[in-house]
């Protein structure tokens, strides 16, 4: 059960804002969280706070996870003061502590929530609106993933293990299939047939990062166009949020999820299919964008299958739902009966057309 604004407002009062707690109201379009909007009065001015309470059913080990938010919120911030980056402040999440100086805190039954200071003056997009959109948040991303390269310390903890493991997911569908718990699987034929006859490409990029072809790094792996803020005047990339996969991944799962997101002009629940495309302007963008932070760490292998990843990628995602919707949607939160139905169909609309592209998407590469 998702919690509410009233228990949001018990919770406020442990983070150690300095101020009166005003209010706290839902917030947001993401799938996983509890997100509430939290106004708080600090020296006779009205501050806005994002508090969260995190998804322990998605995330099994919140405390770690948490680790890993704390210890990369810290390093960025560091490397942006050290660098006089101007608003750093803006520029990476910044926690509150609790009244006992913790990152977290533990509600009595046992859900973990954190507060961040709100992003002012800039704003997460459900669907990209210009090329100029695509190309600040693929910027912002690829230069997420540069100032996360040289982060001390142990390697990061797998949130969620397997997250990007493509076969996994392949496997984890065959099995939802084979159940059909909720007798849906026939009204999903075409969509499972399109899931079938995927399945010898699934394991590229697992395959490769195993052998070595492609490097693991710190990757963000949800690089959705909302979890990017751009600025509301100049539309550049100001911070990337929603930092709770961040983990070791390939360089590809980021850029991927950016294809998924950010080439097509409809919703990712959108119903007419006949708006989806990939629109090869937008994927340009992306390219650009990327390259202009990642170009000096990439390697030629990587660049090599930008295109791929995206279709990947959106066929992974559209996996997800589609299973998610054979096993009752558990996992993505929905708003109507057949949502994730829905929006497995505008993903595998995506990969159709990502396909009849992919030569002039690889061009693109190239050029670049
Ligand atoms: P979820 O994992 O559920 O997607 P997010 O961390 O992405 O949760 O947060 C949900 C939404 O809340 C985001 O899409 C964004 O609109 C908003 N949001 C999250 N953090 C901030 C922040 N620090 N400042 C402003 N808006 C935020
Ligand atoms: C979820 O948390 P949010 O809404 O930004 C999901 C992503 C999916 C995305 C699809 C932890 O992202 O993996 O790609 O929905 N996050 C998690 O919109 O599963
Ligand atoms: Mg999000």
């Amino acid at each position: 059960m998702a919690a509410t604004a009233a228990e949001a407002l018990v919770v406020a009062s442990e983070f150690d804002f300095g101020g009166t707690i005003v209010s706290a109201a839902p917030y947001g379009s993401g799938h996983i969280n509890d997100t509430f909007l939290t106004l708080v009065e600090i020296a006779g001015q009205q501050r806005r706070f994002i508090l969260q309470r995190i998804n322990h059913q998605v995330f099994k080990q919140p405390d770690l996870l948490m680790e890993n938010v704390a210890r990369v919120c810290a390093h960025a911030h560091a490397k942006l003061n050290a660098a006089g980056t101007s608003e750093a402040h803006r520029r990476v999440l910044r926690l509150i502590p609790t009244h006992q100086g913790k990152a977290w805190h533990i509600d009595p039954s046992g859900n973990r929530w954190r507060c961040y200071d709100f992003i002012e003056g800039a704003t997460g997009h459900d669907v990209v609106r210009s090329p100029a959109q695509a190309e600040a948040a693929a910027k912002a991303f690829g230069a997420f993933q540069s100032l996360l390269a040289d982060l001390p310390g142990e390697r990061l903890h797998e949130t969620i293990p397997d997250f990007h493991h493509t076969p996994s997911r392949f496997a984890r569908f065959q099995a939802a299939l084979a159940k059909d718990s909720h007798g849906r699987a026939a009204a999903a034929g075409p969509e499972i047939a399109f899931a079938l006859a995927r399945a010898s490409e699934v394991s590229v990029i697992v395959d490769a990062l195993r052998d070595g072809t492609l490097p693991e790094r710190v990757t963000h792996n949800d690089t959705k166009l909302n979890n990017v803020l751009l600025d509301d005047v100049t539309q550049d990339g100001v911070c990337v949020i929603d930092l709770d996969t961040v983990m070791p991944g390939s360089a590809l799962y980021d850029f991927g999820d950016l294809v998924r997101t950010s080439t097509s002009p409809a919703a990712e629940d959108e119903t007419d299919l006949s708006v989806v495309r990939m629109q090869l302007p937008m994927f340009a963008a992306l390219v650009r964008g990327y390259l202009a932070s990642a170009r000096g760490f990439l390697t030629p292998r990587e660049k090599e299958l930008l295109p791929f990843a995206g279709k990947l990628i959106t066929f992974e995602i559209g996996l997800r739902f589609l299973t998610d919707w054979l096993e009752g949607d558990i996992y993505f939160k929905i708003k109507r009966p057949r949502h994730n139905l829905d929006r497995c169909r505008t993903q595998f609309k995506l990969v159709a057309s990502i396909e009849e592209q992919l030569p002039d998407m690889k061009e693109i590469v190239e050029r670049a």
